[in-house]
């Protein structure tokens, strides 16, 4: 079972602390340890090849070299079709109540038991080497090690998906995947051929409206939804079956970046979202997601204008609400990114007793493709063996042998049934699995249901849904993608299905990309809207938020130490940055440290900017470049700036037009306009913290956008 860390107090420099302790620990654990081969032989020397000679040729006979060099040789496993970038992280869940009445899954009983869990984060589109803010699905993919075996549930961060029928998902994943002839583009949606996909398979649009929102390019993955997609089956021990859909809710809220955020970070930080992930928990700043279901009774099955076994469908949790039952705590990072993030083997078909299956076309198929990619990727079948895969409890059964068996099995009878060892392990017919008693009856046919043939009415549910900044940044969006698209018939195509959705959508995406508006604009005639799928709607918090403060020789110290205190014990980060690393000298002559320099950072990495007093200090701030691009940036992409004291004539000088900021004829006032936190003439910050703090937790100002005549969305 997992161990429940105490939370560590905010503190700065955080990481700092964290990467020396880890450090020491590796340290002493490694203290007078002798190097040996694989064999376990002590070496004398592992820097020189065995010679014939000083000077002369390397010798056959030199085994050493040759396990070296053999084992490095093929250091390498095929990375995932899909999904190859990713990051996995320890945890642990919790039920809040028993859920005896919807299934019999054990680890769903009892809230005193803790869980333990691996997460694996994840883009689907871009190699493992890719960056991590690009615009995609991120999958969340869990494995509940539970007292009845492994449970997976291996969900993305978006509700639906591309289409219906497992069949197509070679075909889609070729389109999305760098094209073949030339390996480009890398990592993107961005190109002729997923367009070419999305014109063709027009079940595609709910899920493409999306991809294309801020959904896409998560800030953190901290503060993303998850969603099981595909409809599943709770049993009860009675047998009695429900459908459900499995949601992630982070406590964090969901929150996005910008795009033109995403892109600088990519070459900022192409590590942006699993970095945060590893500080975060290094921090004692624990990720935490609530578990949540939508429940259908069977007999309700037909009572929606949507067939709830179609994956290009959500179940709008305004008509079925999601009920949480359990808390999942995300605690400790991994000790070998190989061992467990990359070894780790997800399948939606590791269910337990009281977790079953529906129809859902999509994942029929996906029963069988997980095991199946596991074969070549993991080498052979005995992949459960690897130490992240292996259930908690015993594995008892009769399979024996294949590539990399670590089991020494040991007897003769490997059968069942059989005699010579008691027929034992053998089945409980009582507590094993059982399959939910579904009659099934029908002719065998290639063909689709009828019901799955609305594309567009919930895509419009979408966009209706949408705040008026969110769908700006949709628009925007689509005039970054499809604009990149070559063949015009194609982009053409892609406002005539998009004008099924929305005409003034559809209208503006042709405004952006050289071709024709739709002559009628049009829509789905869904005139209804979900506020649970905007992201305005969703907790605001500035706990675990990260503040860049920007510093000089000549600062004020105590327009720093007033500051850092407040964010310390609101559950914020900072960094302290300046030209140069290491320390600076307040106007009153002590010395903090800078702990990064602009070389090393830059505006994207942080939530907000913090810029203390102190006239030497502003004097040098405004002469370079460095400290001016981190303001005009962060007001760009509407993120919280704070000034005090002379620092606010820093911000006179930059990109920050129209807004009010703090009057030298109104001292010791605090002013606040759209996220831009100003005061001059104060010894007491405390106000000013408060409403810095408040305005952090408001995420972004989006009423800020195209004030300095840019558009970051
Ligand atoms: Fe996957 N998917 N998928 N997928 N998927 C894989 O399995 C597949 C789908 C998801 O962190 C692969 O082990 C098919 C939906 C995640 O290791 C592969 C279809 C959802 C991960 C595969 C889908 C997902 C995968 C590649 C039907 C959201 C990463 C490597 C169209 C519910 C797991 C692997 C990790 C990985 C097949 C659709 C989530 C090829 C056939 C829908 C999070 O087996």
């Amino acid at each position: 079972m997992a161990k429940d860390n105490q939370k560590k107090p905010a503190n700065q420099p955080h990481q700092q602390n964290a990467k020396s302790k880890q450090l020491d620990q590796y340290r002493k654990d490694h203290k007078n340890s002798t190097l040996t081969t694989n064999q376990g032989m002590p070496v004398s020397n592992t820097a020189d090849s065995l010679k014939a000679g000083e000077r002369g040729p390397t010798l056959m006979e030199d085994f050493h070299f040759r396990e070296k060099m053999m084992h490095f040789d093929n250091e390498r496993i095929p990375e995932r079709v899909v999904h190859a970038r990713g990051f996995g992280v320890h945890g642990y869940f919790q039920v809040y109540e028993p859920q005896t009445e919807l299934t019999s899954a054990k680890f769903l009983q009892d809230p005193s038991v803790k869980t333990p869990v691996f997460t694996r984060f994840s883009t689907v589109v871009g190699q493992k080497g890719s960056d991590d803010t690009v615009r995609d699905v991120r999958g969340f993919a869990t494995k509940f090690y539970t007292e009845d075996g492994n449970y997976d549930l291996v969900s993305n961060n978006m509700p639906v998906f591309f289409f219906h029928d497992a069949m197509k998902f070679p075909d889609f994943v070729h389109s999305i995947k760098p094209e073949p002839h030339n390996e480009m583009p890398q990592a993107t949606a961005a190109h002729d051929t997923l367009w070419d996909f999305v014109v063709s398979n027009p079940e595609s649009a709910h899920m493409m409206m999306w991809l294309m929102s801020d959904r896409a390019i998560p800030r953190s993955f901290r503060m993303m939804e998850g969603f099981g997609v595909n409809t599943f089956r709770f049993v009860n021990a009675e047998g009695k079956g429900r459908f459900v859909k499995f949601h992630w809710k982070p406590l964090l809220g969901a929150h996005s970046l910008v795009w033109d955020e995403s892109e600088k970070l990519r070459g900022a930080d192409p590590d942006f979202l699993r970095r945060d992930l590893w500080d975060a928990i290094n921090n004692g700043d624990y990720p935490e997601f609530e578990l949540g279901v939508q429940i259908l009774e069977e007999e309700d099955e037909f009572a929606f204008d949507f067939d709830i076994l179609d994956p290009t469908k959500l179940w709008p949790e305004e008509q079925v609400p999601v009920k949480k039952i359990g808390k999942m705590t995300l605690n400790q990072n991994q000790d070998n990114f190989f061992a467990e993030t990359e070894q780790v083997a997800f399948h939606p078909g590791h269910v337990v007793p009281g977790i079953d299956f529906s129809n859902d076309p999509m994942l029929q198929g996906r029963l069988f493709s997980y095991l199946d990619t596991q074969l070549l990727r993991l080498g052979g079948p005995n992949f459960a063996e690897i130490p992240i895969n292996r259930p908690i409890v015993p594995v008892k059964n009769n399979q024996r042998e294949g590539f990399h068996r670590m089991s020494i099995d040991k007897g003769a009878v490997s059968y069942s049934a059989n005699s010579m060892r008691g027929n034992s392990p053998e089945p409980d017919p009582e507590n094993g699995f059982k399959h939910h008693a579904e009659k099934v009856e029908g002719r065998k046919t290639r063909k689709r249901s009828d019901s799955f043939n609305d594309h567009y009415s919930q895509a419009t549910l979408f966009w209706n849904s949408m705040s008026f900044p969110e769908q700006q940044h949709i628009i925007k969006a689509f005039h970054f993608e499809v604009g990149k698209v070559k063949d015009k018939t194609i982009r053409q195509r892609v406002v005539d299905m998009f004008n099924n959705v929305d005409g003034q959508l559809a209208s503006q995406i042709a405004m952006g990309i050289g071709v024709n508006p739709p002559e009628n604009p049009g829509g789905s005639g869904e005139t209804t809207s979900s506020p649970a799928l905007s992201q305005e709607n969703t907790i605001k918090s500035a706990t675990t938020r990260k503040v860049a403060i920007l510093i000089e020789n000549g600062f004020d110290l105590k327009d720093v130490d007033q500051v850092t205190t407040e964010l310390g014990s609101a559950g914020l980060q900072y960094d302290i940055i300046s030209k140069h690393q290491g320390m600076i000298t307040s106007a009153d002559g002590k010395q903090i440290e800078a702990n990064k320099s602009y070389a090393i950072s830059n505006s994207v990495m942080y939530d907000a900017i913090y810029i203390p007093g102190g006239k030497q200090s502003t004097d040098q701030l405004m002469s370079h470049n460095d400290a001016k691009t981190f303001v005009n940036d962060a007001f760009v992409h509407a993120k919280t700036i704070g000034a005090a004291n002379s620092a606010v004539d820093l911000l006179m000088i930059s990109e920050i037009k129209q807004i009010t900021l703090a009057d030298k004829n109104t001292p010791n006032t605090v002013a606040t306009d759209m996220g831009i936190v100003s005061i001059r003439d104060s010894r007491d910050l405390s106000a000013f913290s408060h409403e810095f703090i408040t305005n952090i937790a408001q995420h972004r100002h989006w009423a800020r956008e195209n004030k300095d005549g840019k558009m970051s969305g």
